[in-house]
């Protein structure tokens, strides 16, 4: 009996209650592994909470970078960083769970985050305008928050359309 039971243990200790399958971009946590994104090609992903999901776009000196994040689904619970090619942070969440609010955010001169499709809670997207200060990658983060008690892994269905104006 325990040989049949064992394969099914060791998948159940594998796959923690409730936590869904990663993506395809996977694995993607940090800039050596980014996913390069093109300009106007959207990519679909999933964040799954405490798993970083690293992207990468080029971008020349004096345009603007801009991330458009469109919500799919799941628990819409992300934090954005952005950081410029010298490693600077250009723009980072610094709420906690999912509680975003107004004044939780660092950002460097000229960058803007916006709030897209609101419709009373529910946030329908989010824009990251960042100046491109100098020639080089961008790197931009998405990682999934959780609340205070979820008992199981938090995810985050997203469409990433990058461009650069
Ligand atoms: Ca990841």
């Amino acid at each position: 009996m325990w040989r049949t039971l064992l394969p099914l243990a060791l998948l159940v200790a594998a796959c923690p209650r409730g936590a869904r399958p990663d993506d395809a971009l996977e694995p993607n946590d940090d800039a050596s592994q980014a996913t390069p994104l093109t300009p106007g090609q959207p990519v679909e992903g999933r964040a799954n909470q405490d798993n970083p999901d690293v992207f990468s776009l080029e971008a020349p000196e004096g345009r603007t970078i801009v991330f458009q994040v469109d919500s799919l689904g799941l628990e819409n619970c992300p934090a954005f960083t952005v950081a410029g090619p010298d490693g600077a942070l250009l723009y980072e969440d610094r709420h906690h769970f999912c509680n975003r609010g107004p004044a939780d955010a660092v950002k460097a001169p000229g960058v803007e985050f916006l709030l897209l499709n609101v419709q009373g809670h529910e946030i329908g997207g989010y824009e990251l305008r960042v100046p491109a200060q100098q020639t080089g990658r961008y790197l931009l983060t998405i990682l999934e928050q959780g609340r205070v008690d979820n008992l199981f892994p938090f995810s985050w269905d997203y469409r990433l359309t990058p461009r650069v104006e």
